[in-house]
């Protein structure tokens, strides 16, 4: 019954059954669906919850104010530390949305691991939260009628926007990180334009909501709410937003309760996460990551991305006849693995930091690329080229910046841990480059070619 809902206009003296020109449209539209709410879901009385409040649904804002930013900032970081100006960014061409291009530093070597691990670790943990908050307004979802002004209608539909961007960036991004290429369309391509979608609707809605969310925080005190027991929770007061239960059912849970739930929820998810890129003992408690878990002992024990067998190397093309190809100097340079082992060798405590998250830090040993560009006769290159022997696919090649080339922990590893590469790892040589994604390590390299602008 339309009169139950306290979110109703106030009652018109008009009794027009059906909207007339007279009211112009769409105020007389409006008017008329106003008397005809809905039943179950439509009815403000359906939503009974003694918790729901502006205070309540601010409390989870103000922590996806703080976060979701991170969470943003990180994944564009990741996009930026591809290269995109090599063409390396996934996708290639993002027209008017291409940020500043600039140089992936290469100290701290476990920036990439930080910013990543940040995005997906934060990502996660924000889901319970994200889904309490959606909780917390879910009355509104259903508010009627749709919209009472155009202004309105525009405001409910960047809503859509919001919540259609969270969730799709969650839900394509979990799916990432727990099976890669499970979709029929371009994981990348899809997350990087929901993230864009998904960041405009977020500033729109915190431009409108920021005061509201001000004055909903100072409605009551936090700490008195943390030492309110179920006995004494009382429903906020009633408020224009249409949050608070007209028709309040006795409490089950005091609010000190429910954030001690969500938060626990987020901590739960952290912890489950963490050790994939934490590594250590805590490595075991990252169920939610396959890729995270323990593959036992032995210096080629750690996580792979792609085995040999996946990436479809030939065994034989790695063997005894395998050399290296140094291009883009006066002439091609060739060295077999006997006389890569003969240079001057190097080891660096580095991590490999995937996209999904997980990082993995050993001691590489092997040849410094740098010194590979002055044997190729490019002593200052400034990008390089790197070939695997694998065939197809988007990971058979890398561009390396400058920087990358010249740090002089960039290897070209033939070694882990003091043993020779395994085949899965890349034998016989990979590159590896202190906070360079993943991703551009390169397996199984056939040729390297410097370039010298
Ligand atoms: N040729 C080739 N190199 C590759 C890959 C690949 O599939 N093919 N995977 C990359 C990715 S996504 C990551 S995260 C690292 C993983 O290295 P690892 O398998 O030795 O841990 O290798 C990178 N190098
Ligand atoms: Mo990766």
């Amino acid at each position: 019954m339309a009169t139950d809902n306290p979110s109703q206009p106030s009652r018109e003296t008009s009794h027009r059954p059906v909207p007339s020109s007279q009211d112009g449209f769409p105020a007389g539209l409006w008017r008329w669906l106003a008397r005809r709410n809905p039943p179950g879901p439509f009815q403000a009385r359906a939503w009974r919850s003694p918790l729901r409040g502006p205070w309540l649904t601010s409390v989870f804002g103000l922590v996806l104010l703080i976060v979701l930013p991170v969470v943003i900032v990180s994944g564009l970081l990741s996009y930026a530390a591809y290269a995109p100006r090599f063409g390396q960014g996934n996708p290639v061409d993002v027209g008017w949305l291409r940020l500043p291009y600039f140089d992936w530093p290469t100290r701290p070597s476990w920036l990439y691991r930080l910013t990543q691990g940040l995005h997906v670790g934060l990502g996660l943990m924000l889901i319970p939260i994200v889904l309490a908050k959606l909780w917390s307004v879910v009355p509104k979802l259903f508010a009627w009628p749709p919209a009472r002004s155009a202004a309105q209608l525009l405001e409910r539909l960047s809503l859509v926007l919001l919540v259609g961007g969270i969730l799709f960036e969650i839900a394509t991004g979990v799916l990432n990180i727990q099976y890669d290429y499970l979709f029929g369309f371009s994981f990348y391509t899809a997350h990087f334009y929901g993230a864009w979608v998904f960041i405009g609707a977020f500033v729109t809605h915190v431009a409108f909501k920021l005061p509201h969310l001000i004055r909903a925080l100072r409605s009551r005190s936090l700490r008195s709410e943390l030492r309110t027991r179920l006995a004494d929770t009382r429903p906020e007061r009633p408020d224009p937003y249409g949050l608070v239960a007209p028709d309040p059912a006795p409490p089950t849970m005091s609010r000190r309760g429910a954030l001690a739930l969500v938060g626990g929820g987020a901590v739960l998810v952290g912890i489950l996460t963490a050790g994939q890129t934490l590594g250590g003992v805590t490595r075991r408690f990252a169920l939610l990551l396959p890729r995270g878990r323990d593959l036992g002992d032995g210096p080629n024990d750690f996580q792979i991305n792609r085995t040999a067998t996946a990436a479809n190397i030939n065994p034989a093309s790695t063997a005894a006849d395998w050399s290296l190809r140094l291009l883009g100097g006066p002439r091609p340079v060739t060295l077999t693995r006997t006389q890569l082992a003969a240079m001057t060798q190097h080891t660096a405590t580095l991590p490999i930091a995937c996209v999904e998250g997980w990082s993995s830090t050993q001691t590489w040993g092997g040849v410094r690329l740098r010194d590979l560009a002055q044997l190729a006769g490019v002593p200052h290159p400034a990008s390089a080229k790197v070939m695997s022997l694998e065939k197809s696919g988007s990971f058979n090649q890398a561009t390396l910046q400058s920087n990358q080339i010249l740090h002089p922990d960039s290897l070209l590893a033939l070694q882990v841990n003091q043993a020779d590469l395994s085949l899965d790892h890349g034998y016989p040589a990979r590159v590896i480059v202190p906070a360079l994604p993943g991703v551009h390590n390169t397996k199984w390299v056939r040729s390297i070619e410097f370039r010298a602008t």
